[in-house]
This record gives C-alpha cells, structure tokens and sequence, in this order.
C-alpha cells in the first residue's frame, strides 16, 4: 500500500550546531564544552563535544550527501558561542558569519531548505557563571541579541527558524534531572526557568518580525510533546496524567501558541508557593507574539500513575513532577538500546491533540528517530549498515502521521533525528540516529540502507507499506 503525502511536504532530517560542527575556531564555551572540559569523565567514552562530526570542515561533502539520501529540508542550528563575539554588545565574529553564509549558501545550491534554530541546549557558560542562565531575565535579552544579528545576517536567504529547541529539557536537563550542567535539583527556580524561556522566545518572537528581511520568513519554537496516557481510568491516575499534560506540554504550548499558561496549573503553582515571577508587561509580550508554526519532535509516550507520596507533603522538596510518577506498562515495546518505549500510534494522538485543542496550527515532526548502539552489528558485506529496524521504526510512525493528516491535521513535514550520526550531549556517540554512518575514528560516511531507503520516499512523496507490516501496525484495517 502506498501512502502519498501533500504536495511540497518537508522531507528532511534535524542537527544541531553544537552537535555536528566541532568547536573549531568556536571562541567561546557552551555549558557542554566547558563540563566536558571538568569532567570528561561524564560522557560516554570520555568523548566530547571537540570534533563531534566535524560539520565544520566537512559540511560541503555533508550537504552533498543529504541531497544524495533525498532531504529536501534540514534543520541545524547557529551556535551562540561561535557566532557572537561580545555578548553584551551583540558583536559578531566576522569568520563565524562567513562559516554560516557559506553553510547556507550550499543548502541552497542543493536544493535543501535550510531550516535554523537558535538556541540547543547551547547556553555560553560565561552566562551561566556571570547572571545564573536562564534564571535571569537579562540572559533572555542578550539571547534577543544574539537572536537579532541572525536575522540580519541571514533571514534574506533562511525562512523557516525556530527559537529553540525543547526548552522543557532544559527545564529538567539544568534543574531537575541533573543531565545537563550545572545539573541543579531546584522545584521552585525549575518553574521560574521554564518561564524565563518562554518569554525569551516571545521576545525573539518580537524581533523577528521587526527584522526579518522577506515576507515569506516564519517563526516557531520546537517542543518535545510527549503525550501522557494514564496508567487506568481511576481518578487519581486521571488526575496524575492531566497535570503532567499541562507542565510538561500545555505550559508551552498554550504559551506559544494561545499567549497564556494553563490556568489550573498557575493555580496548583500559586497554592504551592512556588509561582514564578512576571509582570503584566510580559505578559502582554507573551500573548502579542504568538508563533507562526510549530516543530514537534516526538520519540517515545509518557506513561504516568498518580504519585506514591502526596504531592502536598511537607517532608518533600517541591518538584513539578511530585504530581505524577513514572509507569512502566507491562508488555510496552522497548528500543532496549536507547530505553525508550516506541509507541507509533502517538504521532497521530499528537497530530489530533494540535488539531482539537490548539486551532489545528501548521505543524512539522521536527524530530523522530530510533538511537541504535553497536550499529557494525548490521554491516552486510559491501560495507552498509542495514538498519531494516529504522526503515520499519520510520514507516510505522509516518502511517499514523498520514492517517491524522487524511483526518485534518495540518502537518507539513517529517524530518528524522539525524542526517549523519552525531555527537550527543552525556551520550556521545553511543546511540546512533543517522541515514548515513559516521565513523569517528576517520570521519568517514557511508549511507546507511534507510538513507538510499528515505531517497525513494522523498522522490515518491510518500511511502510504501507492505501488507504484513499494516496487519501488525494496525490490525483494524
Ligand atoms: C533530542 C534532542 C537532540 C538529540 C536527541 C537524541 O531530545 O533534541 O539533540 O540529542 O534527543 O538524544 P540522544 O542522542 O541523547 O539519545
């Protein structure tokens, strides 16, 4: 059966700056460069962020090689620490600016649309050290700054940007789960961080349309929605998975997209003490810059109960997630090698929460994607990995994908996580995402089978699912 897809769908593939170009010639730290720098002992293999796939010297045969496997979009991002000189002044580095135009310049000539984020997780550390991060409101505006030049130097040619790239990860990365620096365990500054995020974004929201230098630009924000569903239908575990809906989906989502927060969870925040600190001018900032589209990028579903001890106790510390615990369901599907549950039919549960609850607003799968170790496992003897199980993961979650937009859903595009095997934050180079292998050893790539696979899909627009494959994806059919 084949599945065709809208005309001028996004075929593509996601990276990030910090994760693919190195940090050659990068003039300052991120929070990763400089952990690394303390404790390389935290990343897997002791290997950092230094070449990770060397994008910055390679990019041209990298481009190349995208256009080969049939991308017709790609998003990366610009990395703060490389393109801004003084971060106070807003000065940019002149060898930092050519780098960008010339990345641009050849997604161009090769027919992909360059898609560009601002902000992945890359928080120069000097931020962090001089003003605490995203803790203070003053790091927002120096972000407005970085933010700004972009759009000078780079909106002529670039119309699809986003400001950042799951801030709730930041939110649990920095101040509550303790996988990115400075590792915090902090309920209270988590929540006044989450806004701080969401009004930085608002802002660069603001100036974008100020700046921008072509009609056609657009601006979104990219947000991990991991829908919960509820471990049953009792009332506590119904309670337990709504609240985890609004912290860790609505608060941005509304946000972005309505200019407000959920209002029972402001409530739950106001009763707990711990709401977080804004004006009635931020506010209005919020609700006047709402997002042109969204990039959704989606990996695994949440599954939650209702928490073992009473999110009021007093002999805990307040934590947002003190209102639902993890579940575990029995029977789940496992992609053991990364720890995530793989859960298809999410995607169109998405697709259908945006349609019904956030005025069908367009929309891309910004990430998806299946994190293989060892991947030589499935080398044929030509030398090309056969990652038959990420052709499957791919052709699964592109199914639901279609069946929500037959129903309506405004999605535009699909892009993987990741074009080319890269680096990942605590992870490294342990789980492998890419169409095309990355030996880090000789930086040399080979396409793997789901690349000349993806190739075909784009040139169909659209995908072919065998009968089997259907039975198993949706027996109903
Ligand atoms: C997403 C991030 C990406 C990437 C991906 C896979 O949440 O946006 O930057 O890292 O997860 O993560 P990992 O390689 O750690 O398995």
């Amino acid at each position: 059966m084949k599945l065709n897809f809208p005309e001028n769908f996004w075929w593509g593939a996601a990276t990030s700056g910090p994760q693919s170009e190195g940090r050659f010639k990068k003039a300052h730290a991120n929070v990763f460069d400089y952990w690394y720098n303390i404790e390389p002992e935290k990343f897997h293999h002791q290997v950092g962020p230094d070449t990770a796939s060397n994008f910055y010297n390679n990019y041209q045969e990298d481009i190349r090689l995208m256009k080969e496997i049939g991308l017709n979009s790609v998003r990366t991002s610009i990395q703060w620490t490389r393109l801004i000189d003084d971060f106070e002044a807003g000065t940019v580095n002149a060898e930092a600016a050519a780098f960008y135009n010339r990345v641009i310049d050849e997604f161009i000539k090769n027919g992909i649309r360059p898609v560009m984020n601002l902000h992945h997780f890359d928080l120069p550390i000097e931020l962090y050290q001089q003003y605490g991060g995203w803790e203070s409101k003053h790091v927002g505006e120096l972000f407005v700054k970085f933010a700004e030049k972009c759009f000078e130097l780079f909106s002529d040619r670039v119309v699809d940007w986003f400001t950042f790239n799951e801030p709730m990860v930041i939110v649990e990365g920095e101040y509550l789960h303790q996988f990115h620096y400075p590792n915090l365990v902090d309920g209270p500054k988590a929540v006044q961080v989450a806004y701080n995020l969401q009004l930085a974004s608002a802002k660069v929201v603001r100036k974008f349309r100020q700046t921008n230098r072509t009609p056609k630009g657009k601006i979104g924000i990219i947000l991990n929605l991991t829908p919960p569903y509820p471990a049953s239908n009792s009332a506590e575990d119904l309670a337990a998975s709504e609240y985890a809906d609004m912290w860790l989906n609505q608060f941005f989502m509304m946000a972005s997209t309505k200019g407000h927060f959920p209002e029972k969870l402001m409530n739950i925040f106001r009763e707990d003490g711990v709401m977080f600190d804004a004006s009635a001018e931020e506010y209005t900032i919020i609700k006047e810059n709402l997002v042109d589209y969204l990039g959704l990028n989606y990996y695994h579903p949440h599954r939650v109960k209702a928490p073992e001890i009473s999110p009021k106790s007093l002999t805990i510390d307040w934590m947002p997630d003190n209102y639902y615990d993890e579940y575990e369901m029995p029977g789940r599907r496992m992609n053991v090698d990364k720890g995530w549950e793989i859960y298809p039919k999410a995607v169109y549960d998405i697709a259908m929460d945006v349609k019904n609850n956030y005025g069908n607003i367009e929309w891309f799968v910004s990430e998806n994607g299946m994190g293989v170790s060892r991947e030589e496992r499935y080398l044929n003897a030509s030398g090309m990995i056969e990652d038959n199980y990420r052709i499957q993961f791919i052709q699964e979650h592109l199914y639901w994908l279609h069946r929500a937009i037959d129903e309506g859903a405004n999605c535009f595009g699909y892009h993987l996580w990741t074009p080319i095997d890269c680096w990942s934050w605590g992870n490294a180079y342990r789980n492998r995402y890419g169409f095309i292998s990355n030996d880090i050893h000789t930086q040399t790539r080979t396409i793997k089978k789901s690349g000349h696979w993806f190739a075909e899909v784009s040139k169909q627009n659209g995908v072919e699912i065998g009968k089997e494959l259907l039975q198993q994806i949706d027996p109903k059919k």
